[in-house]
């Protein structure tokens, strides 16, 4: 169980008493900081039924307004902040903060705190200092349920409550705005929770949680298994380190040769994965080299099988998809997430990431054991007479996940209830979905997946009546909540608040892709399941100069 050692709240108390103390002196010099918004700020730790460990003045810097900072415990280890705009500048909105990866923190909002929202985060019940990773969760279901669901609600009414009682009522509108865990988080919220908000934005969410991480570590397994026989990364000279890239490179140019211009446009990325053919065993079948004469210039019968797995992603034996396949064009993304090589010393994000821990800690009922010391080595026999038995990813068995050994953990982390009648219909809220086709991490199949079993479930397979409360937004080319190849920077917030207020469904959302600061592709994105289409001058679809929004239309 997470614990707070005394000692540090005693320094986190002097350090806040000394912000307090510089507060007051800059309040002195801001003349937006009026003596009652700071009185006012101050009296929330006398908030009864809150458990406030601080409320002070943070004095505005050259990006930062001076806002009102309240920090929160909820037990047994839940702490939390709210960071509230002063009155004259609160915009009427309350926002709900999400979270990445597996927390641990308190995650700043200054952007939005910028714009008036009043902004909550937790750190979902666990610090990353004191148990990095997924480390809370071993031998703790507590710690469990807080990361699962219970720390965003109730963080999400201790936030209103001190907006009410900051601005002396209450707010107009309530928003969760999260991706990757925060999409997971928003997911959650409209399933648990239908009331806690009136919009919610989710992107990459990571809703089929232990699927995916148990995939996540199944891909692994392929590159490292058998001394690494199927690694997509190469030796080349022979000195035991895995230094060429250049098979995903060249796989990543075979599928853009064969399905880039099918959107109609030749920009390296693919309007739909989905509506590409691409064959591994056939359309690499001119680059196959035999086993044990690895060159980064051909495929093995092992290289060629872990393309094929990246592709297909884990089966059951019955032939049943467990977690969705990479989507095609995405194969750069895979180099840094899970390809051991020497640019990341065989220890890819995805294995000192999510994946590496989460089977010790977070997947079964009871935890096998620890991690083995150095994830990256897979020689490494698990010490597993050790006082803290220790268990190896390599060991783990995606069939557990078939044969329902992670039925508990999914009940707490799972956000994949299809019915979201109470949010949309009862509650009248929106939820807006964006994911990225180049995410390698969560799988934007998975999310069509899950949006086409909710509208089956909540609307009668209805599209056009789901669409007046809920949008899948799916952006080609872009990678895990940003990055990638293709446009995937918007203002992810806008187009909801425009619809929970002003009834206005987003028709398209306008994102852009940048290379060193300058805007070099811009594309709407279409609710799903509309394309796309280049509908610019005659014969100029592969001319960068044309690739704005207003030359294509969603159909
Ligand atoms: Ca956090
Ligand atoms: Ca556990
Ligand atoms: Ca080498
Ligand atoms: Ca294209």
């Amino acid at each position: 169980m997470t614990r707070t050692p005394s000692r540090v709240i005693a320094l986190r108390l002097c350090t806040t008493l000394a912000a307090g103390l510089l507060a007051l002196a800059a309040s002195a010099q801001t003349s937006e900081v009026s003596a009652s918004d700071a009185e006012a700020c101050a009296a929330l730790q006398q908030l009864p039924d809150l458990t406030i460990l601080s409320a002070r003045i943070v004095p505005a810097t050259d990006s930062v307004p001076a806002y009102c900072h309240v920090r929160g415990l909820i037990g047994p280890s839940t702490h939390y902040h709210v960071q509230l705009p002063l009155p004259s500048q609160w915009n009427a909105r309350f926002l709900m903060w999400g979270d990445g990866g597996k927390d641990g923190d308190l995650d700043f909002a200054d952007q939005r705190l910028a714009q008036g929202y009043a902004v909550a985060n937790s750190n979902t019940g666990h610090d990353n200092v004191t148990e990095p990773g997924s480390l809370f969760g071993y031998n703790n279901r507590q710690s469990e349920i807080d990361f699962g669901y219970r720390s965003v609600h109730l963080t999400t009414r201790a936030g209103k409550a001190l907006a009410e009682r900051y601005y002396s009522t209450e707010p107009t509108y309530s928003y969760f705005e999260g991706c990757s865990t925060g999409g997971r988080q928003g997911l959650m919220e409209a399933q648990r929770f239908p009331e806690d908000f009136d919009g919610i934005v989710a992107g990459a969410p990571v809703n089929y949680y232990q699927a995916m991480n148990a995939a996540g570590v199944w891909w692994l397994q392929r590159l490292f298994k058998d001394d690494f026989a199927g690694n997509l990364a190469v030796d080349t000279d022979g000195d035991g380190s895995f230094d060429s890239v250049r098979l995903l490179q060249t796989l990543n140019e075979r599928v853009l040769a064969r399905c880039d211009a099918n959107d109609g446009v030749r920009d390296g990325v693919l309007g739909n994965p989905l509506a590409c053919d691409f064959e591994p065993r056939r359309d690499l079948a001119d680059l196959q080299c035999p086993a044990g004469a690895a060159s980064d210039a051909c495929f093995t019968p092992a290289q060629l099988q872990s393309v094929v797995d990246f592709y297909s992603g884990p089966l059951d034996a019955a032939g049943n998809v467990l977690y969705p396949g990479k989507a095609l064009g995405s194969e750069l993304e895979w180099i840094n997430l899970y390809v051991p090589s020497a640019r990341n010393r065989n220890a890819p994000t995805m294995l000192v990431g999510p994946a590496g821990d989460h089977v010790n800690y977070l997947f079964y009922e009871e935890d096998p054991g620890m991690t083995v010391p150095d994830l990256s080595n897979p020689t490494h026999v698990p010490g597993r007479n050790a006082v803290l038995p220790q268990f190896s990813w390599l060991d783990f068995d995606i069939n557990d996940l078939a044969s329902g050994k992670a039925a508990l953990m999914q009940e707490l982390m799972d956000a994949t209830d299809p019915d979201l009648r109470r949010f949309l219909e009862d509650e009248g809220g929106k939820l807006l979905l964006y994911h990225g086709w180049s995410d390698s991490l969560s799988s934007a199949k998975a999310t069509v997946q899950y949006f086409d079993a909710m509208v089956a479930a909540s609307f009668g397979g209805d599209m056009q009546a789901a669409g007046q409360s809920t949008r899948l937004f799916l952006a080609p080319g872009m990678g895990h909540c940003g990055g990638g190849p293709g446009p995937n920077t918007w203002d992810k917030l806008d187009a909801l608040v425009d619809w929970v207020e002003n009834g206005t469904a987003p028709q398209q959302i306008i994102a852009t892709h940048s290379s060193n600061g300058v805007i070099d592709n811009e594309r709407p994105l279409c609710p799903w399941p509309q394309q796309a289409v280049y509908t610019g001058p005659a014969g100029g679809a592969d001319t960068p100069a044309n690739w704005v929004a207003q030359n294509f239309s969603c159909r």
